[in-house]
């Protein structure tokens, strides 16, 4: 299992470009090294809208994909894949690129059993599941070339507009839902709800596009910080 080293830097829900710049800032100042970490974490959905086996779609990010590139051979990247980034194992062969499927993955921090996921695993529908399959298959991504650029275009425009900051009502019985695939977890962390809350042994990362922080190990435990 790997362990979770100190200072070890979680970034969530960034979805850059649309929700400001702080992703593209962040990975500059991990590159110059005004900001220092050993161990980085990309939580998913950093990038608005990113997936594999397509050219078009990583240029609205050129600089952020190839300063991730560019880091991860020098320090330790973990890459869970969210629902706006995936099927990105190709393009960045140095990172340990985690898909939905391998997700969570267990890790260790100051010997407790640590669940690291995206956060849309469970507690999410049947539909949504296959959705999720469809989208990432390499045939379909493939079959979808023809449109690609009218389809990543309008998507891109709609992102763009779309109201990603909100309190979760009832966040807590969600939560409680998600919990139950954990028994054996002393604790899970996961973006994707834009939280920045701590329920029990669940820890709901900020969003950096909507809280502006990340979350930082610091003597053995995760706290939110605004870098
Ligand atoms: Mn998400």
């Amino acid at each position: 299992m790997i362990e979770i080293k100190e200072n070890a830097l979680f970034i969530a829900d960034s979805h850059y470009p649309h929700h400001g710049d702080a992703f593209l800032e962040l990975l500059q100042k991990l590159d110059s090294g005004t900001i220092q970490t050993r161990q980085l974490f990309l939580m998913g959905d950093n990038f608005d809208l990113l997936f594999g086996y397509n050219e078009f779609i990583q240029t609205f990010s050129h600089e952020a994909i190839t300063l991730i590139q560019k880091l991860s051979q020098k320090i330790e990247i973990h890459y869970f894949e969210g629902n706006h980034d995936f099927c990105l194992e190709e393009l960045f062969p140095s990172c340990h690129v985690y898909p939905r499927e391998m997700q969570p993955v267990r890790f260790e921090l100051a010997g407790k059993k640590v669940a690291i996921s995206h956060g849309d695993k469970y507690a999410t529908g049947f539909l949504y599941t296959l959705y999720c399959k469809a989208l990432r298959n390499k045939i379909t991504l493939n079959l979808l070339k023809p449109f690609e650029k009218s389809i990543i275009t309008h998507r891109m425009q709609k992102l763009s507009s779309k109201q990603i900051c909100f309190s979760f009502d009832g966040f807590e019985k969600r939560v409680a839902a998600i919990l139950k695939h954990y028994t054996e977890a002393d604790l899970v962390i996961e973006g994707h709800f834009h939280q920045a809350r701590v329920v029990g042994k669940y820890i709901s990362l900020p969003s950096l596009a909507c809280q502006g922080k990340v979350g930082v190990v610091e003597e053995g435990t995760l706290v939110f910080k605004r870098l």
